[in-house]
């Protein structure tokens, strides 16, 4: 079967020329380079008394090789260890090597976007690098692992874009677009695949920024309500502005009310609690610089999805065991071969026929790859030699859905511009640094996860 290849592009491409170009046409490329930024110093973490000295003592999970299907991305229970630990146990004589991936938490809400180790190392990259333009940090994550002779994470997609720097050693990944999913047996029942791509699913519908309408109500009450603040408090505000702006404020918190009260179950109560909480810190914080800021009105809503929160993570993994995919493509395939049928596994083969071609990248270490939400991904990683670690760093960002706006690629101006800007915000304040476009960290307030990556037993 013939395969795609990505444009190669130079990392120092002008970020408008790379929005225009594949950003905003939702197309994957190489960039053959890491990010020019001088705040990105990852390449120091290929030094493994440098990452134990800064983030040793860190204390994460790591995920042990599935001995059924001979790969990663399955359900296997995690490990708690320390950062140190698992650095130590990479230079055992033999394997399997257990391999460190996203970080999340069964029972956490609110993703992290420093998940440990990052957050011991963020003083070694930007929070957005240029390249990225106006897209909004939605986590960074390490992929760390040791594999002579490559290993598999599983056909799967994400929910965000995704600027995958590799670091050490080789990634082999197989790619399909979004629109692809009939034919690769998703676990989860898919709702609707967006203009963006962006894939949404019947059990977690989201809007095409990822947002579900409940969350996207609620930022904008406190968008609006911060701005509302910061109008009153200054002496420059015309009356008008701030009239238009309370009546925006009061629909806002109307229709968020109106969902807390379609939404069952006290957590929601919990969580009106804490809004008001923050409505009044919000109020008692307003007015500190008076300055003005542009205003670019009330922007439109996309509410093209319902209410419907559910507690359950949507199945985004392939049901096509990945021995079968690489067969499929005559890739060499260190995973076992499925205990499926026979039957299932032809079923499985005309699906990937029908599929045609995916696009095979082979990014080797100091390259890059940029992947926008929703790509299916197969992703086979190999240690440069015997004794080397493989290593990458990826920056997963909201998926725009204002592909013709560079300055703020989201349709929904209100919620995004407030959540951005405090996200910039809090980034500076904690470095203690005036924000150029590619400094920025956690926001003040919290973005809901679209989902947290789960892996699911294949
Ligand atoms: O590097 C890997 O093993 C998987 C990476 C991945 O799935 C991702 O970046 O979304």
């Amino acid at each position: 079967m013939t395969s795609l290849a990505l444009d190669k592009l130079d990392p120092s491409i002008d970020p408008q020329e790379f929005f225009s170009n594949y950003v905003s046409k939702r197309k994957p490329a190489i960039l053959r380079g890491l990010p020019n930024d001088p705040t990105f110093q990852a390449r120091k973490w290929t030094d493994m008394s440098y990452l134990t000295e800064k983030a040793g003592h860190v204390k994460l999970m790591v995920e042990p090789m599935d001995q059924k299907s001979k790969q990663f991305g399955t359900g296997v229970q995690r490990i708690p260890m320390t950062f140190g630990d698992f650095l130590t146990s990479l230079q055992n004589k033999k394997g399997p090597y257990h391999y460190l991936t996203t970080q999340y938490s069964d029972d956490d809400d609110v993703p992290e976007i420093f998940p440990p180790p990052t957050n011991a190392l963020k003083d070694d990259f930007p929070l957005v690098p240029i390249l990225m333009g106006n897209l909004v940090l939605q986590q960074v994550n390490l992929w760390f692992g040791k594999s002579k002779e490559g290993s598999s994470s599983g056909l799967h997609h994400d929910f965000h874009d995704n600027l995958y720097c590799l670091l050490q050693g080789r990634k082999r990944f197989v790619l399909y677009p979004p629109s692809q999913f009939h034919h690769l047996h998703p676990h989860g029942k898919i709702k609707r695949v967006h203009l963006n791509g962006l894939i949404s699913y019947e059990h977690n519908p989201v809007r095409s920024d990822g947002l579900n309408s409940y969350d996207a109500a609620k930022y904008k009450m406190l968008a609006l309500k911060k701005r509302l603040s910061e109008l009153k408090s200054s002496s420059k505000s015309r009356p008008m502005d701030v009239k238009m702006v309370r009546k925006a404020y009061e629909e806002a918190r109307k229709a968020f009310r109106e969902l807390q009260g379609d939404s069952p179950g006290s957590d929601e109560t919990d969580d009106a609690d804490a809004i008001l909480a923050r409505l009044d810190a919000l109020d008692k914080n307003n007015g500190a610089s008076g300055e003005e800021e542009e205003w670019g009105g009330i922007g439109t809503d996309d509410t093209d999805e319902s209410n419907d929160q559910a507690d359950e993570d949507p199945s985004s993994f392939s049901g096509i065991p990945t021995s079968v995919l690489h067969s499929h493509l005559n890739l060499p395939t260190t995973t076992a071969p499925p205990s499926a049928s026979d039957s299932s596994t032809r079923s499985f083969v005309s699906s990937l026929k029908s599929a045609g071609p995916p696009f095979i990248v082979n990014l080797t270490a100091g390259e890059m790859l940029y992947l926008p939400a929703s790509w299916w991904h197969e992703v086979t990683s190999t240690s440069s030699s015997a004794s080397d670690v493989h290593m990458a760093f990826n920056y997963w960002f909201h998926p725009p859905n204002a592909l013709d706006k560079f300055a703020l690629p989201y349709k929904d101006y209100v919620v995004w511009k407030h959540l951005r800007d405090e996200q910039r915000a809090a980034y500076s304040s904690k470095r203690g640094v005036k924000r150029k476009t590619e400094e920025k960290d956690a926001p003040a307030t919290p973005i809901k996860p679209i989902n947290k990556k789960k892996k699911l037993k294949l």
